[in-house]
């Protein structure tokens, strides 16, 4: 297992639209294993495959409590069958967009259909915090941050803040 880079916002490859995986097989089961090493070693409670530069459609999640005993989920190919016309608002963050916080409203609830780990077909019905993040990296696969909900001045002084950020790390490798 390895700790692989996550891509940042301004980052076209963030952009992408993820392709469906064919097969479950050992290639996605070691994605999977370094998608959640990644996201262990950030303190995320989930993770999209593009995040560290593959454009498939895999996500790993663990919503668990950080002192207990792990609790990874992963999904690939997920496909929301039915959400929720209630929403509910959670202030998101992402791996992606470091440091950046915002509410989000979302269905409050969402029945998903996936492949698991070993490529068994599953359906799980997500409310709360598991239904607000397997939404959030969801909208990963097809391209979309959080921020893209936000009020266009909202996201701009975001993405404005992160360049910045980016420019100095730049400054001080060269
Ligand atoms: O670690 C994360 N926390 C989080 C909090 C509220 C809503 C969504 C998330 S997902 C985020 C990790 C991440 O960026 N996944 O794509
Ligand atoms: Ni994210």
């Amino acid at each position: 297992m390895t700790v692989k880079t996550i891509l940042t916002e301004p980052n076209k490859i963030l952009r992408q639209v993820s392709l469906p995986v064919e097969k479950v097989g050992n290639e996605e089961r070691q994605l999977m294993d370094d998608m959640l090493e990644t996201m262990y070693d950030a303190k995320g409670i989930g993770l999209a495959a593009i995040q560290i530069g593959v454009p498939k459609r895999i996500i790993v999640m663990d919503i668990g409590n950080r002192e207990k005993e792990k609790e990874p989920m992963y999904f690939v190919n997920p496909i929301i069958k039915n959400k929720n016309s209630e929403h509910s608002t959670y202030e998101e963050g992402c791996l992606s967009v470091p440091n950046q916080f915002a509410e989000v409203n979302r269905p409050s609830t969402c029945e998903i259909e996936f492949l698991d780990y070993n490529g068994n077909k599953k359906i799980l019905n997500a409310s709360g915090l598991l239904a607000t993040c397997i939404q959030h990296e969801m909208d990963h696969l097809e391209g979309i941050l959080f921020i893209d909900y936000l009020s266009k001045l909202k996201k701009m002084m975001i993405v404005k803040k992160l360049s910045k950020q980016k420019n100095k790390i730049d400054r001080i490798i060269v």
